[in-house]
This record gives structure tokens, C-alpha cells and sequence, in this order.
């Protein structure tokens, strides 16, 4: 069955959900973007996803042609019409179409897009026993040029780390920021765990501040854990007793080494494998 897409009020047949070639988010990457989860037919934390949205776009003064509202609104009818109940969604603003130009005042349409999919799965192995990271040479983009707080359609920086890492076989890369910091991973954030502290790069370390990561920080609290943000190099992780990611895609996932050297026993670990349980069970109650 064709999927239905949501372009600016309207659900079109996916043949037909067309953008204009002169969209500046083609021409420039000049847009933003939101990826979310659906479970059970429940948007996922709808409501900080699309406080991210508006977020994003007012950080590169772009106007959404819809209030928070509408926005959920139509993200929850996409979902509806293309019947998912577990899947993914991608909420998409673009610039909209304009002169050859970079020049903002030249476009007038910006393009708001859902596209509700189901999701490709990272494999259940690396859950049971942990990714192998490494570190990609591609320092994050520096807060100063281009926010990583930002969630925008410019994601080369993490795309060009993310092929250091496919090169090696490792899924996922860690990308350093400009001091040499550990900022994240190229579409997840990273946690350790030290004697029993959880530990997370702040959002000045240039990070995308992503929606799990919140979530599992206040999970934790729940959970009796001290939680810090701590700024961190690579040394911290090398010497964690645990450490993992969290993001839309993969939720929770254990790391077991970092660039050959083997974290903690090498196993995914104790606060891990309890934040991922404790996760999915509020994946799994409606939110
Ligand atoms: N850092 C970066 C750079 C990301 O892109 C995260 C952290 C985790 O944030 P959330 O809010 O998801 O916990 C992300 C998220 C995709 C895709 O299709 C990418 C992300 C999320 C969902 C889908 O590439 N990145």
C-alpha cells in the first residue's frame, strides 16, 4: 500500500508528495528536522520533540507556518493514515523554494513535511553484548558555526564521522568536539558509568541534546542514580565501568570498547541494562 505523506496541511499519496528543486533545505540543507518514535500507536515524547522543532528553526529564524499545536496535530493524523503502530516518523520544515541564493528573503514557502515509516532496527545482538565504538577524526561541528543543538538538515559533520565508522565495522562513531572533548556520537548521545554515577558530555560540549538522553537521565534519578554532566575526554571513557547510548533509533544500546580498548569487563553493564528495561517499560506505557 502507498504510504501517505503530509505536506502543508495536505496527506498526499507518497508518488505525489513532491518538493520543488529550488526548496532551499535541497540547495542549502537549510531546514530542520525531528526524528520520533511511535509505540503502541503513542507519539513518543510528541510534545519535547516538537518543542525541539520550534527550537531549531527559531535558531536559524526560520518561521514553522503552523503553531505547536497544528504540528502535533498533523504528525498524529500521519501517523493515523498510514495505519502505524510501531514505527518511525520524520517532521521535516524546509526552508521552502526560492531564488539561487542564499539569501532567505528570497524564499516564501517553507515546506512542512511528515512522513510516518517503520523503523529499521539496530540488530538485537548488540544490545546483549555491546557496540564496538571508535572515534572519528571529524571534530563536531563547532558550536560557534553551526549549534550541534541544532537539529538541522546539515548533517554532513555526523554523516562523514558516521562513514569513519562504517569503514571500521563499528555502527556508530564518537566525535570529539574542537577541544578535544567528548561531545557524542553521530546520532546518538553518550553515557558512562563511574562507581555508580552516571555521567553525560553538558550541552555546552556541543551536543545535540537529545530527547533519550533526557529521558533516561530522569529515569535514572528515578532510579536512586546520581546523574552529572561532566565534561569528559576520551581517558574517562577508557577508564568507565560502564558506558552506552541513547537515542531515537536505538534507545539504550551498551558500548563494550572504545577504539579497541575494552570498557569496564567488556560486558554491557549493570545501570545499563537496567535504564534500558526501565526505558522500554515507559516506551510501552503511553506518555
Ligand atoms: N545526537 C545527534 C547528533 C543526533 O542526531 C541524538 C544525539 C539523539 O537524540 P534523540 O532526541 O533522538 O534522543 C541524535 C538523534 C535519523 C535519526 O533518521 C537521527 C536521530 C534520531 C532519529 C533518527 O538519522 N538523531
Amino acid at each position: 500500500m502507498s504510504k501517505s505523506v503530509y505536506i502543508n496541511g495536505e496527506l498526499l499519496p507518497e508518488e505525489n508528495a513532491k518538493i520543488s528543486v529550488f526548496d532551499h533545505g535541497l540547495l542549502y540543507g537549510d531546514g530542520v528536522f525531528e526524528g520520533i518514535r511511535v509505540y503502541g500507536g503513542n507519539v513518543f515524547l510528541l510534545n519535547e520533540h516538537v518543542e525541539r522543532l520550534f527550537e531549531s528553526a527559531n535558531a536559524i529564524r526560520l518561521t514553522i507556518p503552523l503553531n505547536r499545536e497544528q504540528v502535533s496535530e498533523a504528525v498524529r493524523e500521519t501517523v493515523q493514515a498510514n495505519g502505524i503502530s510501531d514505527g518511525y516518523v520524520r517532521l521535516v520544515v524546509t526552508r521552502g523554494s526560492g531564488s539561487l541564493g542564499l539569501d532567505i528573503h528570497r524564499t516564501g514557502d517553507p515546506q512542512l513535511i511528515v512522513i510516518a515509516d517503520t523503523i529499521m532496527l539496530y540488530p538485537a545482538e548488540f544490545y546483549e553484548n555491546g557496540l564496538e565504538l571508535i572515534t572519528a577524526s571529524t571534530v563536531r561541528n563547532h558550536p560557534q558555526a553551526l549549534s550541534p543543538r541544532v537539529k538541522s538538515l546539515n548533517y554532513l559533520n555526523n554523516i562523514l564521522a558516521k562513514i569513519e565508522g562504517t569503514d571500521t565495522g563499528a555502527i556508530e562513531a564518537l566525535m570529539l568536539n574542537h577541544k578535544g572533548e567528548v561531545a557524542e556520537c553521530t546520532g546518538d548521545n553518550i553515557f558512562i558509568v563511574k562507581r555508580g554515577v552516571l555521567r553525560t558530555p553538558p550541552p555546552d560540549a556541543g551536543i545535540l541534546e537529545g530527547i533519550t538522553r533526557n529521558a533516561v537521565m530522569k529515569l535514572a534519578v528515578e532510579a536512586g542514580v546520581v546523574v552529572e554532566e561532566m565534561t569528559m575526554t576520551r581517558h574517562d571513557i577508557f577508564i568507565a565501568d560502564e558506558c552506552f547510548l541513547t537515542g531515537t533509533a536505538a534507545e539504550v544500546i551498551p558500548v563494550v570498547s572504545l577504539d579497541g580498548r575494552t570498557i569496564g569487563n567488556g560486558r554491557p553493564g549493570p545501570v545499563t541494562r537496567d535504564l534500558l528495561q526501565r526505558f522500554q517499560a515507559l516506551t510501552r506505557s503511553a506518555n
